[in-house]
């Protein structure tokens, strides 16, 4: 495939992601005159279970994450694949081996995935995870091994073995991902779905622009933003509403089982490590989020947008554009939303530079949406279906 043909199967792509079929496909409902995902009830019970391949980088958030999903039948996980992020690979892979021993769960193939970002260097979170990547939390060295495939080829033969059927939970920078992706130009044609943590269409938190993920490496997330992939966007607009307290700490800790135990230990470091730094938020569960909106779609509310990424600015790399016609001061009054102006909305970009070959603004010359992003979350019952399923008690 060449590059021209390549960018057309990318624009059928993205076109069949808008299309209700697929939304319906991924348990999504749309409702067609808001414009907007809504809730289809019951999910639960049923669903799945569904092939997943997690990606992650623990991290406090992940590791709870990571709980939550192997606990979750709803999930049959081909692989979790470790990668550089809120602290270096050397801890992000023995802590992801750490949960898959501790949730009795060594079934679970991990992967040793990428060691710095695409084209940048590291830059970690030990600030809000801690040094250990697990707030402190201490926890004994893995006996368990990873598999002799890197990450990104592990990824690549999974989801060549289920063509359609793989979904990537994605709660680390997307460097694994994009590895993959270019590993394999016919890949991202088969990847079912991407659920991903990361992103923020209201303002970041390691730079006033950016979400970690997104930030740690922009080039990667650019590449899977415009693979053609449905996306869904889980990103700050809802993950902030998510922080967890001393009484979820409580009832971890009454779980009498060794996954509501690490958790509890988690969740207590954690929360003391906040404290001490003064953080006022937090901390968020912003990765069990992700997972627990794959498990039950109805606890996220989406909406479609055009994402883009920010790749070269000096203070804004990593930074996500959402844009839409129906969204802030371009959305049009009740009746109006399919006017001609609206959905032909270009896709605009900086104003050239006099020393640049282009000379336009437009970047694309057509909205056409690329991910489904949540913009309302019910933290109430995100936070039921978290302690619930690690302490055991659904
Ligand atoms: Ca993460």
């Amino acid at each position: 495939m060449n590059s021209d043909q390549r960018a057309a199967f990318i624009t059928r792509r993205q076109f069949v992601t808008s299309s209700a079929a697929v939304l319906a496909a991924s348990g999504f409902a749309r409702d067609a005159r808001a414009n907007e995902y809504l809730v289809e009830r019951p999910q639960q019970s049923g669903r799945g279970p569904f092939r997943v391949i997690i990606d992650t980088d623990p991290g406090v958030d992940d590791a709870l994450a990571l709980l939550l999903a192997m606990r979750s039948p709803e999930l049959k996980i081909e692989a979790i694949t470790p990668v550089a992020g809120n602290v270096p690979l050397e801890l992000t892979l023995p802590n992801a081996l750490r949960m898959v021993e501790i949730a009795g769960r060594a079934d679970i193939p991990v992967a040793v995935g990428a060691k710095a970002p695409l084209m940048r260097r590291l830059v970690t979170a030990a600030y809000a995870h801690g040094e250990n990547g697990l707030g402190g939390a201490v926890f004994p060295e893995p006996k368990i091994h990873p598999v002799n495939q890197p990450a990104a080829e592990l990824i690549r033969q999974i989801v060549r073995k289920f063509p359609g059927e793989v979904t990537l939970l994605t709660i680390g920078p997307l460097t694994n991902i994009a590895t993959a992706l270019n590993l394999d130009p016919e890949l991202a044609g088969m990847v079912r779905a991407i659920v991903m943590m990361g992103g923020s269409l209201s303002g970041g938190n390691i730079t006033p622009a950016a979400e970690f993920n997104i930030y740690v490496d922009p080039e990667a997330a650019r590449i899977v933003f415009q693979s053609g992939i449905p996306i869904t966007m889980v990103g700050l607009d809802v993950t902030r509403k998510t922080s967890l307290t001393e009484e979820h700490q409580r009832q971890l800790q009454a779980g009498q089982n060794p996954v509501s135990q690490a958790a509890a230990t988690i969740a207590r470091n954690a929360l003391q490590h906040n404290r001490e730094r003064g953080f006022v938020v937090g901390p968020n569960m912003h990765d069990s989020l992700a997972v627990a909106g794959f498990i039950d779609p109805s606890l996220l509310k989406l909406k479609e947008y055009y994402i883009d990424v920010e790749t070269t600015g000096e203070l804004t790399a990593g930074e996500t554009l959402g844009y839409s016609p129906d969204a802030g001061d371009l959305r049009r009054r009740p009746g109006m939303e399919k006017d001609a102006a609206a959905t032909n909305m270009p896709i605009r970009g900086s104003a050239p530079t006099l020393a640049s070959t282009r000379t336009s603004p437009v970047v694309r010359d057509k909205f056409v949406p690329n991910a489904s992003v949540a913009v309302n979350v019910d933290s109430a019952r995100f936070f039921e279906l978290l302690i619930g399923r690690l302490s055991g008690k659904q």
